[in-house]
């Protein structure tokens, strides 16, 4: 049933979606240029580079959402103005959401963040609010604060996937750890829950970051939710193509050297 909430976004089992809440997130002058400050730019790069979703705060889909492509409204956000161990609060109810012509409600959870419980509880009202519409509840599930060393260890990402899991989402969003084998464990500890990889900051060639998303691919990732190397590149239509190229059309060698997923 999980699955069928996420139809929207899947096509042949497999997603990619545009994420642009980085205004919020980080700051325009942190990640923005000339080009890709402009929303409608993102917006016609999700349309034309055939995304299967866009994800943005309500504030930009009330203003550039075209409705050519499913959106998924990210109910929560906080700025990174503040210091010590993150909270993210809902700033989005999900029937607002759905008003603006929401597929898909997205939520951040600071997984091991002095304030997690705060977070885990509203995602628990969001996913029920979302479920009653027949809607996927999305969670990006980043470790951080005080307690996290490294973020994209094998331990660490696939408690992410796992506690996504146990929170009731429909589809996890995680950072890569850097190779098929490892994070194949945390699709695994996903037991089936739809997985993708987040995109990062902008990886130093297109090439190096096609191997990661690839590498997600093979450990047995539904897709990927990327930004940053989308909408960063200097040529962002040419980074879609390849992207549907490695995710949608498995046109790249298979760098998973065995043959599944393996135990830790
Ligand atoms: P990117 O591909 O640009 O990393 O976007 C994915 C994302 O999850 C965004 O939705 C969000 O704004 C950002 O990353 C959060 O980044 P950070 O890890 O710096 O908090």
């Amino acid at each position: 049933m999980k699955q069928e909430r996420m139809s929207a976004f899947v096509k042949d089992g497999r997603s990619m979606l545009l994420a642009y809440d980085q205004g919020l997130e980080h700051g325009p002058s942190t990640d923005f240029n000339d080009k890709n400050i402009d929303p409608s730019f993102v917006m016609e790069l999700a349309v034309k580079g055939g995304f299967d979703g866009i994800i943005f705060q309500k504030g930009v889909a009330e203003r550039f959402y075209t409705g050519e492509v499913p959106l998924i409204v990210k109910v929560n956000g906080k700025s990174a103005l503040v210091k010590g161990d993150p909270i993210s609060r809902q700033l989005c109810s999900v029937e607002y959401a759905v008003s603006l012509g929401a597929k898909g409600i997205g939520y951040t959870v600071y997984l091991g963040s002095e304030h997690e419980a705060e977070m885990f509880k509203e995602f628990g009202t969001i996913q029920e609010e979302a479920h009653d519409r027949g809607l996927p509840a999305i969670a990006w599930v980043y470790p951080r604060g005080g307690a996290i060393t490294n973020d994209t260890s094998k331990e660490v990402v696939s408690y992410a996937a796992r506690a996504a899991l146990e929170l009731g989402a429909d589809a996890a969003k995680i950072k890569y750890t850097g190779d098929p084998i490892s994070f194949s464990w945390a699709v695994k500890a996903g037991a089936g829950m739809k997985v993708f990889m987040s995109g990062g900051p902008k990886a130093p060639t297109d090439e190096a970051f096609l191997r990661q998303v690839q590498g997600a691919m093979d450990a047995g990732a539904t897709g990927l939710a990327v930004g940053r190397n989308a909408w960063q590149n200097s040529n962002p239509m040419q980074m879609a193509a390849e992207l549907r190229r490695v995710i949608h059309e498995r046109k790249v060698e298979k760098l998973l050297p065995t043959a599944g997923p393996q135990a830790p």
